[in-house]
């Protein structure tokens, strides 16, 4: 019979609590090996969980399947306690091993102590996630999982409240999971943590948040953290108490593992059942090995708190309890330790040795080939000298193997050796294999990858409306949210107005208040709340009211949206189109241009800026029927635009990477995309009366970017290229011209010098005027597309301007500011 003992109010077998003393002890153990396998040079750096070992035990006792974690680098104890995590995966990571079976959370390309399990299938389909327990996968940036576990809470509200989701079951039980969090202390200090708390409470969903507490975050202490050096204290104004919404508040003492246990069984009940968030703040952890392996904690910790560190430590005080209360004997605990000891030692050395094994078989062969080669070279000294340099390296990478190569492949270039073919053969075969290893699934590789959505072009007919631009996207959304109950769209004035220029007008009457919802001023967190409901199933489309306020939001696109593909190698997906628009607004935090910060912050995310709303609407079907991730910048000035809208709306869709050309020309192309392609569109009309002919392409989705070359083939055509762009010089222009020049060989088909036409250095100014003179307009192109033409040929096309009138591109040296 189990034998049982009361604790308070929770019950917990004691082989349970003996496993959890192994457990907390092995892991501590992992901790341990784990920095001296960094210092022994066998890994590059490592960041630990030791010290918060208890409460993480305890919190894993109340995370069922179905549930989901938002967590950070602390929470090894918690991820093995669960069974998503076993010692040698755990060391696989921090030896960077590239093998996702051995690393399951990110193949070897993240730094250790970043968890995340495995949602999707080998082919990129979801698992029944209701079966598994779910770990979003971790990054690094303090603070940066709060905006997604916001969007991961929320998503079991919504499959409770709303029927239609029922029958998505794959994901959720009647939305009776929790998602849980945790941060650091120090990380409380971060515009996000407080961002994320304040949403949870405004839109009361069951979120755990619990706050590791050591009181340091790297060396500052908490006093230069937060409002009375205590961040549950600082939140007491967010608890509940009597109001409608708000959290509920625990305090905790991390190294008691009764009091943690109670705590966390209580917190999860009251958000699982009620949907109320809660914070567990869990103080009185330690760092025993201070904050990682780049430095020591005794330069600032004073002796008194080392001293207390020691006394303190959460598995020491959890030894003492289990002597206290009669659950076990010192030597049964002396045995428990020795057996977890060893476990973490046996985990270690199983992964290092599949680790070595994994790259042994290419490093031998390569220094075989490479013996060969000097054999029979004419550099036999010097090719084994470079092999002799490898056998002194201790642990030596697939870099320095491959380094060697191409050394001794160098110093040969001239000779005629079969061998130094195998060299080659073994270095391309490398090249491949690390494009698997390193630079793989930055996008879908699913049925559903964006590229592989097919194109239906739009039908019209006499009986195609004719109506403004807004109201084409409203018929959209609208088809949309009725024909899929896991669209959500939410933003900032989305729902009641149906956003700030109404195209989602009358459709939160229609499809009620969280279908279409309004969301407070707080773009990180309209983001995480795409990202964490994206990744439990949901098909969000996140409002980000203009283009220029996505800067606010940027860490949380950027790190964690477009990094979640390549990050987990196609572990996990997160499906979110983000809605915004921009090009062409007016002013200096109004501008919609800066698409090089977009597209230069945001690979791993398709960025599609269709230039009028009929081709909006078919770019969001694309991307609702795939799930890849999508930035989609409306063109501001195209919602009162008269547009038709096609007969097939919602059948209608427009591939992404494939440009458009919207004008066909001979003696320029000219490159652009959003609002600049009716700009050029102007330009070409005067350009024809004086007898030029430009070629006018619209590119439709800067990533992918035409993917098909369309645009070389122009430029093979008229020999002469214009990037025009309302971004600042070198921006999104200046990509488009790497693209065109270096990856589709444009260079080759150059007559006359390649330029962009951009945006001034500076942000636009206010008004009409700032607008016009500030970014690229039409009487623009026409003077740059002239002066390109009067070089080639000045008889044709004098010069109109004399020398005291400069077109930049044309006058570099007379630029000024
Ligand atoms: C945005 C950001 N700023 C700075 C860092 C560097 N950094 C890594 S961990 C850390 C301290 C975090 O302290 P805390 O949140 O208390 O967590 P702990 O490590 O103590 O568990 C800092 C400043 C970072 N990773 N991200
Ligand atoms: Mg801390």
């Amino acid at each position: 019979m189990t034998s049982t003992k009361t604790i308070s109010k929770v019950k917990i077998p004691v082989e349970e609590i003996l496993r959890d003393y192994e457990l907390a002890n092995a892991s501590r153990e992992a901790s341990l090996i784990g920095r001296r396998e960094v210092f022994m040079g066998k890994a590059k750096f490592g960041i630990f969980g030791d010290g918060k070992e208890v409460p993480q035990l305890a919190m894993a006792k109340v995370f069922r399947k179905g549930d989901f974690r938002s967590g950070y680098y602390r929470d090894q104890t918690f991820m093995f306690a669960i069974g998503e995590l076993n010692i040698q995966q755990y060391f696989a990571q921090l030896y960077a091993h590239t093998d996702i079976n051995a690393d399951p959370s990110s193949a070897g390309r993240l730094m250790n102590g970043h968890f995340s399990t495995r949602m999707l299938d080998e082919k990129g389909r979801w698992k029944k996630l209701t079966d598994l327990k779910n770990s979003s996968s971790d990054i690094s940036p303090t603070g940066a999982q709060m905006p997604r576990l916001v969007g991961l809470a929320l998503a079991s509200k919504y499959y409770r409240i709303i029927d239609e989701l029922k029958p998505f079951s794959d994901f959720s039980d009647h939305g009776n999971e929790v998602a849980f969090g945790t941060i650091g202390n120090g990380a409380t200090a971060e515009g996000c943590f407080f961002e994320a708390v304040n949403a949870a409470g405004v839109l009361q969903i069951p979120m755990l948040l619990a706050v590791w507490d050591d009181g340091y975050g790297i060396s500052v202490p908490n006093e230069f953290h937060m409002i009375k050096s205590d961040i549950s204290k600082a939140l007491e104004g967010f608890q509940m108490q009597n109001a409608k919404t708000g959290l509920e508040i625990f305090r905790v003492k991390g190294w008691d593992y009764q009091a943690c246990c109670e705590v966390f069984e209580k917190a999860a009940k009251l958000t699982r059942e009620k949907h109320i968030p809660v914070l567990v703040h869990v103080l009185e952890l330690t760092q025993p090995q201070g904050h990682s392996t780049s430095g020591s904690h005794e330069r600032y910790k004073s002796k008194e708190r080392l001293e207390w560190e020691k006394e303190y430590d959460c598995n020491l005080k959890f030894r003492e309890w289990i002597l206290e209360n009669e659950l076990s004997t010192p030597d049964e605990l002396d045995k428990i330790e020795k057996k977890a000891k060893k476990s973490a030692r046996d985990g270690k050395e199983a992964a290092w040795e599949a680790y070595f094994e994994s790259i042994k078989h290419d490093q031998i062969e390569a220094a075989q080939i490479i013996t060969t080669v000097a054999q029979r070279s004419r550099f036999k000294r010097e090719i084994l000298e470079i092999k002799k340099g490898l056998t002194k390296i201790h642990n030596p990478l697939k870099m320095d193997f491959f380094k060697a190569v191409k050394q001794t492949l160098i110093l040969t270039r001239k000779e005629k050796l079969p061998s130094r073919q195998r060299l080659i053969n073994w270095l391309s075969r490398i090249n491949e294999n690390n494009q698997d290893y390193y630079s793989s699934h930055i996008y879908s590789q699913s049925d559903e990858a964006s590229l592989k959505i097919k194109e239906v072009k739009p039908i019209f007919s006499e009986k195609s409306k004719l109506v403004d631009g807004r109201e084409v996207l409203q018929a959209f959304f609208d088809g949309a949210l009725a024909r899929d109950p896991r669209v959500f769209a939410f933003g900032e004035d989305v729902g009641k107005i149906g956003d700030v220029n109404q195209a989602f007008a009358g459709l939160q009457k229609k499809y009620g208040k969280f279908r279409v919802a309004d969301s407070g001023i707080r773009e990180t967190t309209i983001i995480g709340q795409g990202i964490g409901m994206a990744l439990r199933g949901l098909r969000p489309i996140a409002e980000v009211q203009y283009l220029d306020y996505l800067i606010f939001a940027l860490q949380t696109l950027s790190d964690d949206l477009a990094t979640l593909h390549y990050r987990t190698k196609g572990g996990q997906k997160a499906p979110l189109i983000i809605r915004t628009r921009g090009h062409r607004l007016e002013g200096v935090w109004h501008s919609g241009s800066p698409m090089g910060m977009v597209i230069h912050s945001l690979r791993g995310i398709n960025v599609l800026v269709p230039r009028d709303m009929v081709r909006a609407a078919g770019f969001y079907n694309t991307m609702l029927h795939s799930d890849d991730p999508a930035l989609i910048v409306e063109v501001l000035n195209g919602y009162r635009l008269k547009e038709r809208i096609p007969d097939n709306l919602m059948e209608f869709k427009v591939p992404v990477g494939i440009p458009e050309i919207l004008r066909r020309g001979s003696d320029v192309t000219i490159v652009t995309y959003g609002a600049m392609c009716r700009i050029v569109m102007e330009a070409a009309v005067v350009l024809e009366k004086v007898g030029i002919s430009i070629e006018v392409i619209d590119v439709q989705t800067l990533i992918p970017f035409d993917v098909n070359h369309t645009i070389v083939e122009s430029l093979k055509k008229t020999n002469r290229i214009i990037i025009a762009d309302e971004d600042v010089p070198g921006g999104a222009s200046a990509y488009m011209m790497q693209k065109v020049l270096e990856e589709q060989n444009g260079y080759h088909y150059l007559d006359s010098k390649p330029i962009t036409l951009t945006s001034k250095e500076h942000r636009p100014a206010y008004g009409s005027d700032g607008d016009y003179f500030s970014k690229a307009n039409a009487e623009d192109v026409f003077d740059y597309v002239y002066a390109m033409m009067n070089e080639v040929d000045p008889q044709k096309f004098p010069e109109i301007y004399n020398k005291n009138y400069h077109i930049p591109q044309w006058n570099p040296e007379v630029i000024d500011n």
